[in-house]
């Protein structure tokens, strides 16, 4: 896929003209020939649109992002200047959170090495293979009981777990225990799940302290941005074994990850693609095209970020 889905592109190439920076090898040539004209930037979270483009489009009224996470978009930029910034929220938190038990699961009950050892011959040779972690009853830590945290924790729910959150306050609508960072989180649990948003507010939140106050033994899951995570730290407690297994889809340098997370056999690695089912990615992309053809028929935006 490039950047969108061909059934967002042709619906939005019979409406509007269509200029793809990603398809362009130059980017300086694309601007000087189209920065002129150009009305809205349609962009997605791993893309985002910095200032310094944005300042080259004196036309833009709009940026419409594919995807729930805003923060590769300079969002202040566009408030100085009145720009709305849409996403994509709500249509694909189940899946991310599905995906979040997949990682669990996957790297808990050792889903890959399971299909290997069947495929591989080595049941018909060796008999059963070594056991894996139990999942229920566990007891999981959230940090950040966003929309992504809270389908989290209703599957946890189903799954006989504890659960407990960290957050900058505490839900007043939730009993779960609250703590106020995920350092005073992490020893608690037996998983660590991050749903946070990313952005600046979050780089780094899950910190060396945090990393280094995980239950020995811990499983580690990421759903939201490798941002959030002190990633050097993170790397110390997997080489330590202070974090027994790790489900990670997102990273700091995507798509080219730091090369010493695949030297760990108890980490189990996705490709930024928790959203990524096709029912999901229809949704968001019918509801990005939505905000854009509202801002252009002058009606309110679904889904504008305040
Ligand atoms: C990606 C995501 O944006 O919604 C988000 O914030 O991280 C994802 O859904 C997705 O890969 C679409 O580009």
């Amino acid at each position: 896929m490039g950047v969108l889905p061909d059934w967002d592109l042709e619906p939005l190439a019979e409406r509007y003209t269509l200029r793809l920076l990603y398809e362009s090898p130059n980017e300086a040539a694309f601007l000087a020939e189209h920065a002129p004209e150009i009305r809205a930037i349609i962009t997605k979270g791993e893309i985002g649109a910095s200032a310094a483009l944005m300042e080259r489009l004196p036309k833009l009224g709009l940026v419409a992002c594919y995807g729930v996470g805003i923060d590769a978009i300079d969002k202040g930029w566009c408030a100085a200047r009145g720009i709305p910034v849409t996403n994509t929220p709500d249509v694909l938190t189940e899946d991310v959170a599905d995906k979040a038990f997949a990682l669990l699961l996957g790297v808990a009950r050792q889903v890959p090495q399971a299909d290997a050892w069947v495929r591989d011959g080595r049941w018909t040779r060796e008999g059963s293979m070594p056991l894996t972690t139990r999942v229920w009853g566990k007891r999981i830590g959230i940090v950040g009981l966003g929309r992504i945290g809270r389908a989290v924790a209703r599957r946890a729910e189903g799954f006989g777990m504890q659960i407990s959150y960290s957050g900058r306050t505490p839900k007043a609508d939730l009993s779960h225990p609250w703590y106020p960072t995920p350092a005073a989180l992490a020893p608690e649990v037996d998983i660590l799940v991050c749903c946070a948003m990313g952005g600046p507010t979050t780089q780094g939140l899950i910190d060396r302290a945090a990393f280094e106050a995980i239950k020995p033994g811990c499983i580690f899951v990421n759903v939201s941005r490798g941002s959030c995570c002190d990633e050097a730290a993170l790397l110390d407690a997997l080489r330590s074994g202070r974090i027994a297994m790790a489900g990670l889809d997102v990273f700091w340098n995507e798509p080219t990850i730091d090369p010493a997370f695949t030297g760990f056999p108890n980490v189990l690695l996705a490709p930024h693609a928790a959203s990524g089912t096709v029912e999901t990615r229809k949704a968001m992309g019918q509801l990005m095209r939505d905000n854009v053809e509202a801002h252009f028929a002058g009606k309110p935006l679904l889904t504008e970020v305040k």
